[in-house]
């Protein structure tokens, strides 16, 4: 099926951007890992290596916090690395979920991060523990291949698998689409199961991938509608299902959606993604391949702000790419078919599905169990795991459904939720629930300012506002990032703050609650007082002003409060007039 030819690299490699010789000369991600991993004389690892980790899901940080007074006490940064989990479809078993509680708390902080594409994450491993989190992690039958790198990612869905026969396909395929894209590198269990190299036939070890992998990371999702909760239009490649009697009869097939960008650098935006055909569900496979194929080959290997998908696509337009599609599969595709979505939120608390079984949806305050005094949220979903028979589907709003309860297993998982602190008022409250906040402080190396550790405290004051305009349980999805790269999807918010400076956020406003529609920027650069006061004005004129029905996204675009964006290439522009605080 794939173009034999690994990726052709017709430029040389010295023209290219410098991470393109470290994938090269890297012999299939091995580098000098293994000597990095034991050097005792340091916590860190080699820069080169770095880059080479990542495709194993692995980051290396520093806690931000620690970093002045280490630095003081001339004292190296204290490194530490972040590990994400490779959890296609976003479900794990009971078993595995017991499994990832004790690594937390043996190798790393003791906490769990579910994170915006429907996985954990794990904080604060330090060198030493690194293979023993992996080998823990290889044990309970999961890894972190592929979770980060310029490879294809986690192949994301609609999450719950359990809800319909609809959803359990839609499930099963996401797991298909990822192994199949899976690197075959054997450079994961040799350097860290420490396994002897495999015997290898005569081809390639990346017969995919070929030496040089993707210019940039790659991102698939598949939705099941009317539900939109993956953001299908913020993914390199999406597969919209289209269903029919209840059953799948094909999936319209998106390219070119992304959400990063730079402030103030116009030639970078975020991007919705567009439909260029639809296919049958045998077909899926091979057009996820060929696509990313054509990813491979003709994305921009020179300039790293312009690698992504959505960039060729925006340059080369979609008809482009569906000429190259068919010319790779050998036979036309079918034009996309009419869909509709209704929300991109999760619908928190207890559901009972066709087949009787329960669902609930645990609203987790920006994705992190942890234990506190009174919210042992850790604990509590140990003891939740020690006893539940069906799985645990993580969502992309960072919450999890613990999926497929019987009758007979309610009152004692009610009870435990209850004892731990898992069901308050907070966690209730439609504004925190579909509230989404990237990782940002103190690990992320990337953050210009809070957004984890801050959200909540902020919608708990948005709130209020809200239930003096009158507002009270009205659903309007808020999301935090802490740089402009969009992790928390910020751009697809009916309300966001984008990190500019320490305390310091970029307000959007306008995106559509189903998520086919980006928010515009409406004022930079401002403190909480000043969000809170525009916030304000804004929701008690929208509380009196709102037609029947109408969500703040569509009234904020509808009365002319930010301008409608319907181009990635018009996002920047639009910062322009944007008053300054
Ligand atoms: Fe992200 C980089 C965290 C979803 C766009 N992202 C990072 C890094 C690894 C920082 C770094 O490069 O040093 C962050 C690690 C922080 C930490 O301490 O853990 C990070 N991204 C996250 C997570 C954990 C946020 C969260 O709070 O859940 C999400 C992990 C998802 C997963 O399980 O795979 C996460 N990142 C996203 C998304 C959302 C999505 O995919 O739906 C986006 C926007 C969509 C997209 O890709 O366009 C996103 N992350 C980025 C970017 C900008 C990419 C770009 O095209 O410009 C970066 C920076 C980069 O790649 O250079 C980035
Ligand atoms: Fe870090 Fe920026 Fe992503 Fe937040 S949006 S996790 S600050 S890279």
């Amino acid at each position: 099926m794939t173009d034999a030819s690994p990726c052709d690299l017709s430029a040389p490699l010295e023209s290219l951007n410098p991470n393109e010789r470290v994938k090269h000369d890297s012999r299939q991600l091995r580098g000098t890992l293994t000597a990095s991993l034991d050097d005792a004389a340091t916590g860190a690892i080699d820069e080169t290596d770095g880059l080479l980790t990542k495709f194993f899901g692995i980051y290396q940080q520093d806690d931000r916090d620690l970093r002045e007074e280490r630095r003081v006490a001339k004292l190296e940064p204290r490194y530490q690395f972040m590990l994400r989990v490779r959890l296609p479809g976003g479900v794990c078993t009971p078993a595995q979920w017991l499994a990832l509680d004790a690594l937390t708390r043996e190798c790393a902080d003791g906490t769990l991060r579910l994170t915006t594409r429907q996985t954990f994450q794990f904080h604060g491993i330090r060198k030493r523990n690194l293979r023993r989190q992996v080998q823990g992690l290889v044990a309970c039958g999961l890894d972190s291949i592929a979770a980060c790198g310029d490879v294809n990612r986690n192949v994301i869905c609609t999450a719950n698998p359990l809800l319909s026969p609809a959803h359990a396909e839609v499930s099963a395929l996401a797991a298909k689409i990822g192994a199949h894209l899976l690197p075959k590198t054997g450079a994961y269990r040799e350097i860290f199961l420490q396994e002897k190299p495999a015997p290898r036939g005569d081809g390639p070890e990346e017969p995919i991938y070929g030496e040089t992998y993707l210019p940039r990371k790659f991102k698939i999702a598949l939705a099941a509608p009317p539900s939109n909760d993956i953001d299908v239009y913020a993914h390199d490649l999406g597969f919209v299902a289209v269903i029919e009697n209840g059953r799948v009869a094909g999936y319209n097939v998106l390219v070119g959606g992304g959400m990063g960008m730079t402030h103030n650098v116009p030639a970078t935006f975020p991007r919705l993604s567009e439909p260029a055909a639809f296919c049958a569900p045998e077909d899926v496979i091979e057009v996820a391949e060929h696509t990313m194929c054509i990813q491979r080959d003709f994305g921009d290997r020179r300039n790293r702000a312009h690698a992504r998908f959505k960039y060729t696509i925006d340059d080369r337009g979609v008809e482009w790419f569906r000429q190259e599609l068919e010319r790779r599969l050998g036979r036309a595709l079918q034009p996309a078919r009419e869909v509709r979505f209704e929300t991109s939120a999760d619908s928190v608390g207890w559901h009972r599905g066709p087949d009787g079984l329960w669902h609930c949806t645990l609203s987790i305050a920006s994705g992190r169990i942890a234990d506190h005094p009174g919210a042992t949220h850790l604990e509590g979903m140990r003891a939740i795991a020690g006893r539940h028979k069906g799985l645990f589907a993580i969502t992309t709003n960072q919450n999890v459904t613990i999926a497929g309860v019987a009758d007979s297993d309610k009152p004692a998982i009610e009870a435990l939720l209850k004892e731990h602190g898992l069901v308050t008022p907070r966690s209730s409250s439609v504004l925190h629930a579909n509230a989404i906040a990237c990782v940002a402080l103190p690990t992320c190396g990337l953050a210009m300012a809070e957004s984890e550790r801050y959200l909540p405290s902020l919608i708990d004051k948005i709130e209020l506002i809200a239930n003096e305009a009158g507002l009270a349980g009205q659903p309007i999805n808020i999301r935090m990032s802490g740089c402009p790269n969009g992790c928390s999807r910020p751009y697809l918010a009916e309300i966001a703050m984008v990190g500019k400076a320490p305390g310091k956020y970029n307000l959007y406003l306008g995106a559509s609650p189903s998520g086919d529609r980006m928010a515009a920027l409406y004022r930079e650069t401002l403190g909480e007082a000043q969000i809170l006061d525009e916030l304000r004005g804004l929701l008690h004129r929208y509380a009196a002003e709102r037609t029947s029905g109408e969500a703040f996204g569509d009234f904020v675009v509808r009365a002319g409060v930010v301008r409608r964006i319907t181009a990635g290439r018009d996002f920047q522009r639009s910062e322009a007039p944007a008053k300054s605080a």
